[in-house]
């Protein structure tokens, strides 16, 4: 097949999961093509059928905001035409949807029928798809598209409590992990670096936002390190670093916190780790959760959104209400008491992990895309 994936190549998961899924496409033969603003950070190597189309936004004086999703519009409709795709696949409602709504439509003029899959990741639902300014938009996008699929049970539930309006069948399609890529054994020596006196070494990945309640992260890693000699790796940067810096100020922790900014694998801090904490407002999925949990890493996490999806309560670690830091804590501290806990904690993660591995997710992509595409031939 020939797909064209439209994604945001930041470090969003969304951008993530778009970027691997391509790839893993590309490796079973399929030809991808990445379409987006700039190169999605994922997207390290090339092969003869992996592509990116650079959505190239001009700088005209008169607007004020650069109309991003009408080149992008224009853009697939050149790529679809150009390189003969099958589908369209986007990640992201806003604004890939209705992107892809209009190019669809353009190239219907031209008499070229070309399907999109529409894939919701979390905020585009949850956060900013909830702000009615976008609810018309998102809710025709969503019905006009040839198929939606969402990363999580709760994401589903969740767009049809908040669009009313959308009727469109969605299909649950969960993230994933590439497990031969954490197959990194821990290295001794660089763990060194970050807990040198053999502390449990705590850890955190985010991109910062309010929503992640990264502050409740340093509330939590305080009341460890009163119980136990610990370190906690901040990973990632956002709008919430400054008031991170100051709280890890008032807490008196810094010198035992050491952030590391953006990193583009997390794999190999991860393998170092011992906890991951994840004290998130919502999640529709919480792919960082599986990205450690792929490592071995038992994550302490919130229940809110998807989170009770990925995360085993009492198996692969624990979950609390949104806010609860005491609870979060104490059961950071039963994971982390003796090793033989922890051990039994990180097999557990590693085995729910498991049910997560692309090989698993990607033939529910691809036999969704031959379903779409038969029913195009049908018609
Ligand atoms: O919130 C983020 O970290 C970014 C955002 C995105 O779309 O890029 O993440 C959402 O999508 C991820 C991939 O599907 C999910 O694992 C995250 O849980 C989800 N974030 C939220 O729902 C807050």
């Amino acid at each position: 097949m020939k797909i064209g994936i439209v994604c945001y190549p930041t470090f969003g998961g969304s951008g993530v999961v778009a970027t691997e899924l391509g790839k893993a496409l590309a490796a079973k033969g399929h030809q991808v093509h990445f379409i987006s603003y700039s190169q999605p950070v994922r997207l390290d190597f090339f092969s003869g059928n992996l592509f990116y189309h650079e959505v190239a936004v001009s700088d005209y004086p008169l607007f004020d905001y650069q109309p991003y999703e009408l080149v992008l519009s224009s853009k697939l409709v050149d790529v679809v035409k150009y390189e003969k795709l099958d589908l369209l696949h986007v990640h992201y409602a806003i604004p890939h949807a209705s992107a892809a709504y209009m190019a669809k439509q353009i190239l219907a003029s031209q008499g070229i029928n070309i399907p999109f899959i529409t894939t919701l990741h979390g905020t585009d639902i949850t956060l900013v798809g909830k702000d009615p300014s976008f609810e018309p938009v998102i809710t025709f996008a969503i019905n006009q598209s040839d198929a939606v699929t969402s990363v999580s049970e709760s994401l589903k539930a969740d767009t049809y409590a908040n669009f009313p309006n959308v009727k469109k069948d969605i299909s649950v399609i969960p993230n994933f992990i590439c497990l031969d890529d954490y197959k990194i054994e821990n290295s001794h020596c660089e763990r060194k670096l970050y807990a040198p006196n053999g502390e449990r070494l705590l850890i955190h990945v985010s991109n910062f936002r309010k929503v992640k309640r990264v502050e409740d992260v340093l509330r939590v890693f305080d009341k460890v390190r009163k119980a136990m000699p610990a370190k906690l790796i901040l990973v990632g940067d956002g709008p919430e670093r400054g008031n991170i810096e100051k709280l890890c100020r008032e807490l008196n922790t810094c010198e035992d916190i050491k952030s590391l900014g953006k990193i583009v694998n997390p794999e190999q801090i991860l393998a170092v780790a011992d906890l991951f904490l994840l004290t998130s407002e919502t999640e529709s999925f919480g792919l960082a959760a599986l990205e450690a949990m792929a490592s071995k890493v038992p994550v302490i996490s919130t229940n809110s959104g998807g989170l009770p999806e990925v995360n085993v309560d009492g198996y692969s670690g624990y979950m609390s209400n949104v806010g609860d830091v005491d609870e979060m804590a104490k059961n950071a501290i039963s994971i982390l008491k003796d090793d033989a806990t922890l051990n039994q904690f990180k097999a557990n993660a590693y085995e729910q992990a498991k049910k997560f591995d692309i090989s698993k997710i990607l033939p529910m992509y691809e036999a969704l895309y031959k379903d779409v595409l038969n029913k195009k031939e049908q018609l």
